[in-house]
């Protein structure tokens, strides 16, 4: 029997997620479960690099673990770990860093974005971010990496290291592709259409969490800027509606051809009623579960350690592989 291909993604515990991590991440990820072998992190080392306070990045580490787990990933099928347990991250983070230039890193539009809104904490580990995420992709012989649009030049770095490690010495790591969706692979703010929808957001009517309640949900969606047109269209001019459609087609998966149809003669109010319905509906059973896992420690933990065990053979296996290679005396 041929190997399954493998998949690896991670979602950072520096907030409360949003509706745009589940739509452009975490919701792709159920459904991958079968056909592929899976590896699901929560990545806790990339998040210090915008401040944390202990106690709430604990918290959050396994609040991210629940929500997972509520969204349906199941601990049986793929691999749930915390990144900060399986240390070869950080290992293989350094042998590829002194491969990658300075002008690479440079070059990140996020990492341009988040100084702009961290300027009281210009760490270096913002400007290394991409290659730690390089080698948490690279250590799983990852084929298949499912993100959002936003990490697709991360992900660009990441296949050119590996490239370049197989180039220098021999074929060691697989190449990874993005598997990124065609609808909700960028979900905006509620209020900005034109910045996407952020766990760090500043303005918390331009972002619904996973957690908001159903009337924070209704109100969120009533209050999101549309515009004067008052037609339900996916067009560029009208990015505020663009984005509502996004929203419901990727919850519903109908397509946008037939929403507008069904709008077609009907205002935003009743659009934007039926969308937060739609949003409420689909968030209810993953809030009633997250509560059950987070009411249920002991298998939280349980999930982390047997996940860790897992994901720590395989990545020490490539973390021996690159040592080697690269020239240090093996133990
Ligand atoms: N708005 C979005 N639309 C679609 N996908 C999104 N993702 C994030 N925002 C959107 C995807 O969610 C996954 C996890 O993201 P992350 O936690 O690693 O960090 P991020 O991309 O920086 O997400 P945030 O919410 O904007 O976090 P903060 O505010 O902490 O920087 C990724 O697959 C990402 O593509």
């Amino acid at each position: 029997m041929e190997d399954k291909k493998v998949i690896f993604s991670g979602v950072q515990p520096s907030g409360d997620l949003t509706l745009g991590n589940y739509l452009g991440a975490v919701k792709n990820w159920v459904a991958l479960q079968d056909e592929y072998d899976c590896y699901y992190c929560v990545v806790d080392l990339h998040s210090i690099t915008v401040p944390q306070d202990p106690k709430n990045l604990r918290r959050r580490t396994l609040e991210v673990m629940a929500l997972y787990m509520a969204a349906g990933i199941d601990p049986n099928k793929s691999t749930i770990f915390i990144q900060s347990h399986v240390s070869s991250h950080i290992e293989l983070s350094w042998v590829l860093g002194t491969m990658t230039y300075l002008g690479e890193l440079n070059r990140m539009t996020q990492f341009k974005d988040k100084i702009q809104k961290n300027e009281k904490n210009l760490n270096s580990g913002l400007f290394t971010y991409p290659v730690l995420m390089a080698a948490d992709i690279l250590l799983y012989q990852t084929d298949l990496v499912p993100v959002g649009d936003d990490q697709k030049q991360h992900l660009e770095l990441a296949r050119d290291l590996s490239q370049r490690f197989n180039n220098k010495y021999s074929d060691t790591f697989i190449v990874p592709e993005p598997m990124i969706s065609k609808v909700g692979a960028r979900i905006m703010d509620l209020q900005d259409p034109t910045v996407k929808m952020s766990k760090s957001g500043d303005n918390e009517n331009g972002y619904i969490l996973l957690m908001d309640a159903p009337d924070t949900i209704r109100r969120k969606i009533k209050r999101s800027v549309t515009d004067s047109m008052n037609r339900v269209k996916y067009c560029d001019e009208q990015p505020g509606v663009k984005n509502l459609l996004t929203i419901y087609s990727k919850i519903t998966g109908e397509k946008i051809e037939n929403i507008e149809e069904k709008y077609r003669d009907k205002g935003y109010k009743e659009f934007k009623i039926d969308l937060a319905d739609i949003i409420v509906e689909e968030l209810k059973p993953i809030r009633e579960k997250y509560l059950e896992y987070m009411n249920d420690k002991k298998y939280l933990e349980k999930v982390y350690k047997d996940g860790a065990a897992k994901a720590e053979k395989v990545a020490r296996k490539t973390l021996r592989k690159v040592y080697k290679k690269t020239g240090f005396i093996p133990r």
